[in-house]
């Protein structure tokens, strides 16, 4: 496989994010509305920010990352052509991410590509995923090695130098390998009780864009360079108990070994935002509920938030209903902002289900989004999910008509947004590891398993669950159905253009009649449907079904970037390069 005029380049580490599926350009798949709540597509092109923070820490320490988004290239062309891609590159080492569990197909198919390509380099897996699953992923051939946890920067780091040396690996934290010998699973100790050791920082992709002379490859997701949404990391690990979550409380303190959550202090954080601020006029999301380190950390981020005077629009997540004197606070401090909650549910008892003791009534929520609205807040998007415990589909049919009153209490700054858990209850999550205990039952466990749900022909057959109250069959329907009404009132209270409203409608039939299609053809038995026309068309019918993409997003701007500040980065790269070739 190995074409002409390969040779090994300066990359010190290659990190490359695969598709979903990693052949989607060439099945029929209906995957569903699973990712429309987030800026990627059901090809989950968006890599993990940890690929930012790795390779701004081995860039640090004087090595050469390259981000390669494989599944956004071959998103946009579908003449790009992996394995020549990657032939033509060829790194010392190779890390891929099996962060979220819905890649579990396209990433062992990406290794798989490279193992053959270049048996000798080695290929390191991490993420999440990776780590619920190390066992069974080092157990592919293509799988070197699997970095666990929720910090790998100083590991991987000391991997990739004792790969280099040729010295043992067998004191290298949080490192699972296997030799002649069989597998061998170093504890998981690096557990960084600070994340002020690493930061995320946007002038390195302005470099590497430069430096492999490939910005399609480094973007984040589709779409990125109209709405360029950044975020800043504040924690890791959580303080809530979300039974369906793959990060809550319980499920960290086995999967990362992290007994409580470890927050970013205020001024890394501060600094993050003004680095990405610097860079682009876009909105910057705190991903984390700031108030969860306390009322005296959140008090400084504002305060150091106030001193920076950003124009930049800073979204705060609430996990649990903050006070209002809070909201208050932010009012005062922050030029622009704009807040997004989660409640899952308008039932109370399928709140409790879902996160415990949710601690606060649907009153106290909605006397919290009147006061959000009596402030300068310029959008508050409200999240419901369908899947939960406790769920029935008269129960979702109730959440959307609760979003009808909800969309009364607001004016048009108030959206809600409904979406089923999807393709996979998280793995490690309290629902995945006792089942029994909260009403779900699983149809795959292993990787194996989910490896092969993905390429199942349509998404009431990808799900990895369903629930006592609810088939995967019910659960598609409920979503359709909600898809349907929710768009209905979101025309009716002017949330959304006649036009716009007319085009989701025609998307949910779409889809309805596509899965229809689909379960025709499996009912006669065709399995996944070699089907001429529907081939690579996944994201059609699967994109923009329970909302319009387009809302998930802030206006856009004439310029999102700031040009003085990628001026300067660019003078510093050249000025660089050129002193590392003065003779
Ligand atoms: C922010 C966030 C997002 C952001 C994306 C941010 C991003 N680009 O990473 C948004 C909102 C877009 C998002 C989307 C999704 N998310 Co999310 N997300 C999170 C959240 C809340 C925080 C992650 C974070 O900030 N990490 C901090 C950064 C710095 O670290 P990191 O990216 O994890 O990387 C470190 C390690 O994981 C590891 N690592 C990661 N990759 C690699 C690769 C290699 C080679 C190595 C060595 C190490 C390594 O080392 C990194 C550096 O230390 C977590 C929950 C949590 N508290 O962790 C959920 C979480 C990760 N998401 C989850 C899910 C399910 C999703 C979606 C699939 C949901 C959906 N159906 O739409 C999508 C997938 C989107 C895609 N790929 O296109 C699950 C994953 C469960 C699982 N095991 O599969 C989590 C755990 C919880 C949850 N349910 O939300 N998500």
């Amino acid at each position: 496989m190995r074409t002409p005029g390969t040779s090994r380049s300066d990359t010190d580490l290659l990190l490359l994010h695969a598709p979903s599926v990693y052949d989607f350009r060439k099945r029929a798949i209906l995957y569903g509305p699973v990712s429309d709540m987030v800026p990627s597509s059901t090809v989950f092109e968006m890599y993990p920010l940890g690929f930012l923070t790795i390779a701004s820490y081995l860039h640090d320490r004087g090595m050469n990352v390259r981000i390669v988004n494989l599944a956004l290239r071959m998103m946009n062309s579908r003449r790009f052509d992996v394995p020549r891609f990657l032939a033509r590159h060829k790194p010392r080492a190779v890390g891929i991410d099996l962060h979220w569990l819905p890649h579990a197909h396209g990433a062992l198919e990406v290794a798989r590509i490279l193992k053959e390509l270049y048996p000798d380099v080695p290929v390191i897996m991490g993420g999440l995923s990776s780590s619920y699953y190390h066992h069974e992923l080092i157990g592919y051939s293509q799988v070197d090695f699997v970095l666990r946890g929720d910090s790998t920067e100083p590991p991987l780091h000391q991997l990739l130098i004792a790969l280099e040396d040729g010295a043992p690996v067998d004191a290298i934290p949080n490192l699972t390998w296997k030799d002649a010998r069989g597998t061998h699973v170093n504890p998981l100790t690096f557990v960084p009780q600070s994340l002020d050791y690493v930061d995320l920082r946007p002038d390195l992709m302005v470099e590497m864009v430069m430096r492999y002379r490939d910005l399609e490859g480094t973007l984040p997701f589709n779409g990125w360079w109209s709405n360029p949404i950044t975020t800043v990391f504040t924690v890791k690990g959580c303080a809530f108990e979300c039974v369906t979550c793959g990060s809550s409380n319980t499920t960290c303190t086995q999967l990362t070994k992290r007994q409580k959550p470890v927050y970013r202090s205020p001024a890394s954080l501060v600094a993050n935002v003004q680095a990405l601020a610097r860079l682009t006029y876009g909105p910057i999301l705190l991903v984390g509920d700031v108030l969860m380190a306390g009322p005296e950390h959140a008090a400084e981020v504002l305060e150091r938030l106030r001193k920076a005077d950003l124009s930049n629009q800073i979204v705060f997540e609430f996990f649990a209903l903050p006070p209002k004197s809070f909201l208050q606070d932010i009012d005062r401090s922050i030029r622009n902002w704009s807040m997004e909650f989660s409640p899952e549910s308008h039932s109370q008892a399928v709140r409790d289900a879902q996160e415990g003791e949710a601690g606060y009534t649907t009153q106290d929520m909605e006397d919290l989004i009147k006061e959000a609205v009596r402030l300068r807040c310029s959008r508050i998007d409200i999240f419901f999910m369908i899947g939960l415990p406790a769920q029935t589909a008269a129960s979702v049919r109730e959440t959307i008509e609760y979003c009808g009153h909800l969309f009364q209490l607001g004016d048009k700054r108030l959206s809600c947004f409904i979406s089923p858990m999807g393709p996979f209850i998280d793995p490690g999550s309290r629902g995945f590891e006792e089942p029994d205990r909260f009403g779900y039952r699983l149809f795959a466990r292993t990787l194996e398993e989910h490896r092969r749900l993905l390429v199942q022909p349509s998404w009431e057959h990808i799900l990895n669950y369903e629930t006592k109250w609810m088939s995967r069959r019910e659960l598609v329907d409920a979503t359709y159905d909600a898809a349907e009404r929710l768009n209905e009132l979101k025309v009716r209270h002017g949330r959304l253009s006649r036009r716009r409203g007319r085009g989701v409608a025609r998307g949910i039939a779409a889809a309805r009649a596509l899965r229809a299609r689909l379960d025709d053809g499996m009912a006669h038995g065709l399995g996944a449907i070699a089907d001429a026309d529907l081939t690579g068309e996944i994201s059609r019918y699967s994109i923009s079904t329970v909302c319009d993409k387009r809302e998930l997003f802030w206006p856009r701007r004439l310029f999102n970037f700031r040009i003085p500040e990628i001026l300067r980065i660019l003078g510093r790269y050249f000025s660089g390069r050129s002193r590392r070739h003065a003779p």
